[in-house]
């Protein structure tokens, strides 16, 4: 009992320890809360559906290897390296670049939920529709949260 107790408890430090357990999820959570993706799902943080991995990743597990958007926020990151990554990803929304090169860009993919570094991935409506919605739910979210 208290064998597999404390094997527990090791493996439980052995996965806290791993940086990329604990690094990327947080990146995850907060771009989903900074673009109201959170609203999606009362269980979002569970569902691999809501911000995926494959958002910025090229495997659907995360960690090593970025498609072109992570390589984006990847350069934003080298570019302000001072800067919290609400401002990091606001920065390279708010450039209007498309990283897939799917004709549309990457804030409209998000808020259309596709994966803006999978060309594959296209939102289902014109461009000038989609534009339209985005400006008319607010835009961009500010870099810091309403009160
Ligand atoms: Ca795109």
């Amino acid at each position: 009992m208290s064998v597999r107790l404390g094997g527990a408890l090791l493996a439980g430090l052995v996965l806290l320890s791993a940086p990329v357990a604990l690094a990327l999820p947080k990146y995850r959570t907060e771009a989903a809360r900074f673009l109201g993706h959170d609203k999606d799902d009362p269980l979002w943080q569970l569902s691999g559906k809501v911000m995926p991995c494959v958002t910025c990743h090229t495997q659907p597990q995360g960690g090593e290897g970025w498609n072109a958007f992570g390589q984006s926020l990847q350069a934003e990151f080298r570019a302000q390296p001072r800067a919290t990554f609400r401002t990091v990803l606001r920065s390279v929304l708010a450039r209007e670049a498309d990283a897939d090169a799917d004709g549309y860009p990457d804030a409209l993919e998000l808020f259309a939920r596709t994966l803006p570094g999978d060309p594959q991935s296209r939102p289902n409506r014109p461009l000038a529709a989609l534009r339209a919605e985005f400006e008319k739910a607010g835009g961009l979210p500010d870099e810091k949260p309403k009160q």
